[in-house]
């Protein structure tokens, strides 16, 4: 159903009732938002405080849960049969395409906290019929209440449809705790059309029309003539989103933007694959280990189906996509407008798809509901149909498909899995687990009897052997070694931070245990100033070696940024013990490398791109470090007070006092008798003079003058900028110390 033919479309309700009319957002969309450092709180979750996930999932009768979903695959509902009378098919691609939207440049995404319920996900071109997989799951959740959350549901139906299937799993872990709004931090493009791509192939400079698979529009699948495409051959895809259209996980099942190209579409597939951590052998195993199971559903037109969930009619009760095709179920099934099935078991582990994408010759065919797909020339009628025993039908396939054959080096792992099964068993199994747990963090999150004893090189290892041993006396004790090297406070606060800022909540990696700061590649990055970075880390090496404690370089650089700030605020800052130092050898270099920020206003790093500006990589990375807008705001006023830009750069430092706790930041910031002017065309850096004078008193960027520009950040600005400011300055400055330092102690109770 179109807008245009909808009478009373939600968007024409102007309602005058409280949340209605014209609002902020709608006079001055380019306003700095906050939104994504209030998402997720204690007022949109139902839980009560003391709630603790992981202490109910103990409870959880996991095998009596296994069982049940065990059942359900092959308990065919009347409301939504299952293909072939098994529901895995179904089920394994909600969990892959739950986990799949991670991606690696930002770790925003995936299956951690249970989204697909919300929009967009919910509401996804590529994720018609997940609502049915959702909904069949119910009885189960209802069951089982709290002590399983659908973020651990979905995935753990996932295994177990794997399993009931004939694959032998790597294993599962829990932990996932559900949210209960839709996540607003994610950037997934900013195309305002579905399946469109206008936006991530031109780096928001120029639109390029598109067109795309599936229900919405595969009338016009033949766009290879379209001008204004980037090339397909060519184009390289924004960051940090990871799929080729807007509303796709990844790529374009038919090919780049609808042309049947194998070749090209090894292309698509590499980069989105990629931006999931997943190289080339993992790649392959996923799709052929995927497409053993199940079948796509393109019965006739798209356009026999009705709105997507978050669109269609409040009878609905969240369904969406309603078929109006004969039955609209089963045989009658349209979801992505492809009809293939891959191989003749499709419910049952196997080599066929393999097998067959190798034996035999593909021909570009149509499906019933008109979009691009390949079909074995001479192959016998051998694939079953899902409801009707007596038809059987040639193998087909998809252009993404015939990428695994046609691209040169996924050809050769290919061949070498299809001459192998127990291989391709293996890399599957593997791969899958990584996609399923890759954003879960340390195992001391994990749950469950069914965690793997073998650490994965992704999983950012922490030899527990190497963990400090240290009690209070040990701690007074280091701390006067550590002030006696001489070293400044200010340098050991800048490593300290720079140590426990890699964090990021999203995917829960990162952060000051491990100690990889003293590694490739994070002890080269620039933010990290790398020779002060030398310089401390050579003083608190001697320390580890002088003191007769166990006690490890991790620890030694926080308890160093603990005590510096006790010298330079006058309050005592607590401090935990525990972490542990990996090595090199435990370190992915690539994947610690996405940890890398852009920008990071604390230290006044990086400045505005021509799509971002700089006060918006400030808001992007205090969500990564799970900071609240208060908490952002006494953190940068803290660290410019005590002299913290990455190179040394007076920039926002508005105090006599360099070095110094103080709420000086706040009181000069709020000085009416400054007047601040850009000192460049692009509005980076301003100088500050008195009003009167016209003399020089400061400069700042845009990340300190954003505090005084925007009204609420303003508001916050001026609680520490008052005369009785200075108190609470430090004491705020100290707990969002202590919760940086400890934003990845998962397990530290
Ligand atoms: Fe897949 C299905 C595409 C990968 C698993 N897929 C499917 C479909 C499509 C696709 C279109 C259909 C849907 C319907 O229903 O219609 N994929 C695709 C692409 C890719 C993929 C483009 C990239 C290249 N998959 C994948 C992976 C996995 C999967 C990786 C896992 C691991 N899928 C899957 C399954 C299925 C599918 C299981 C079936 C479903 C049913 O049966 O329902």
């Amino acid at each position: 159903m179109s807008e245009s033919k909808c009478p009373v479309h939600p968007s024409n309700y102007n309602a005058n009732v409280g949340g209605g009319g014209t609002r902020n957002r709608d006079w001055w969309p380019g306003e700095l938002k906050l939104g994504i450092l209030r998402q997720q709180t204690d007022v949109t979750n139902p839980m009560s405080k003391d709630f603790e996930y992981a202490q109910a999932f103990k409870s959880l009768d996991y095998n009596g849960l296994k069982k049940d979903l065990n059942d359900l695959m092959t308990d065919s509902q009347e409301w939504w049969p299952a293909d072939f009378g098994h529901y895995g098919g179904l089920f394994v691609r909600m969990a892959w395409h739950s986990a799949g939207t991670y991606r690696v440049y930002d770790g925003r995404g995936g299956g951690g906290s249970g989204q697909q319920r919300f929009a967009p996900l919910n509401s996804w071109p590529d994720n018609v019929s997940l609502d049915k997989a959702r909904r069949l799951l119910w009885p189960i959740k209802q069951k089982y209440g709290n002590k399983i959350s659908w973020a651990d549901l979905f995935l753990l139906t996932g295994n177990v449809a794997l399993e009931s299937m004939g694959v032998k799993t790597t294993g599962f872990a829990g932990g996932r705790t559900d949210t209960y709004e839709a996540d607003e931090s994610v950037y997934w493009g900013g195309e305002r059309t579905w399946l469109g791509n206008e936006v991530r192939y031109s780096d928001g400079r120029e639109g390029v029309r598109d067109v795309g698979h599936g229900p919405v529009d595969s009338s016009q699948s033949n766009a290879s003539t379209d001008k204004g495409h980037a090339d397909i051959h060519s184009r390289d895809m924004e960051k940090p989103v990871a799929a080729a259209h807007m509303g796709l996980i990844y790529v374009n099942p038919e090919g780049p933007d609808g042309i049947p190209d194998p070749v090209a579409s090894a292309r698509d597939i590499r980069t989105t694959f990629g931006r999931m951590a997943m190289n080339d052998e993992e790649t392959v195993a996923l799709i052929a280990g995927g497409h053993t199971f199940g079948k796509t559903h393109g019965a006739a037109e798209p356009s026999n189906i009705g709105a997507e969930p978050n669109a269609a009619s409040i009878a609905d009760q969240g369904f969406g996509w309603v078929n109006q095709y004969k039955s609209g179920k089963g045989p009658d099934t349209i979801t992505s407008g492809l009809e293939v099935t891959w191989t003749k078991t499709p419910v049952k582990w196997s080599n066929h798809y393999l097998e067959y994408l190798f034996k035999f010759d593909w021909e570009l065919e149509k499906s019933p509901g008109g979009a691009h797909q390949w079909v074995a020339k001479d192959a016998p009628e051998m694939i079953p149909h899902a409801y009707d025993a007596n038809i059987k039908k040639k193998p087909t396939m998809l252009t993404t498909d015939l990428a695994l054959r046609f691209d040169p080096e996924y050809e050769k792992v290919a061949r070498r899995f299809a001459n192998d099964n127990q291989a391709l068993h293996e890399a599957f199994s593997l791969a899958w687990f990584k996609l399923l747990h890759r954003d879960m963090g340390p195992r001391s999150r994990w749950l469950g009897p069914e965690i793997p004893q073998e650490q994965a090189i992704w999983e950012d290892p922490i030899p527990a052997d190497s963990c400090s041993q240290i009690d209070d006396k040990d701690v007074q004790a280091l701390k006067k070694q550590i002030l006696d090297t001489g070293i400044a406070p200010t340098k050991l606060i800048a490593v300290a931070f720079a140590s426990a800022g890699s964090f990021r909540g999203s995917d829960k990696r990162g952060g000051a245990a491990g100690g990889r700061i003293r590694l490739e590649p994070m002890k080269n990055w620039k933010v990290n100033n790398p020779p002060q970075l030398q310089e401390v880390l050579g003083a608190l090496e001697k320390v580890q070696k002088d003191s007769d404690k166990k006690v490890s370089i991790a620890d030694l650089i926080v308890l160093a940024g603990c005590a510096a700030l006790e010298k330079c605020s006058g309050a005592s800052v607590p401090f935990t013990p525990g972490r542990g130092d990996a090595t090199q050898e435990q370190t992915d270099i690539e994947a610690i490398g996405h940890l890398e920020p852009y920008a990071d206003g604390f230290r006044n790093y990086g400045e505005s791109t021509h799509r971002v500006r700089t006060e918006q990589f400030l808001v992007d990375r205090a969500h990564l470090l799970k900071l609240t807008a208060p908490e952002m705001t006494v953190l940068l006023g803290g660290m410019r007070t005590l002299n913290q830009n990455y190179d040394g750069s007076s920039h926002g430092v508005l105090t006599k006092n360099p070095g110094k706790l103080s709420n000086d930041f706040f009181v000069n910031l709020l000085d009416t008798s400054t007047a601040w002017k850009a000192a460049d065309d692009r509005e980076q850096v301003f100088n500050g003079v008195d009003r009167k004078t016209g003399q020089q008193k400061w400069t700042a960027t845009r990340a300190d003058l954003i505090f005084g520009s925007h009204p609420e950040l303003r508001a916050l600005a001026e609680v520490y900028g008052q005369n009785d400011g200075q108190e609470k300055m430090v004491k705020d400055f100290v707990a969002v110390w202590d919760k940086l330092m400890n934003n990845d102690r998962y397990d530290v109770p």
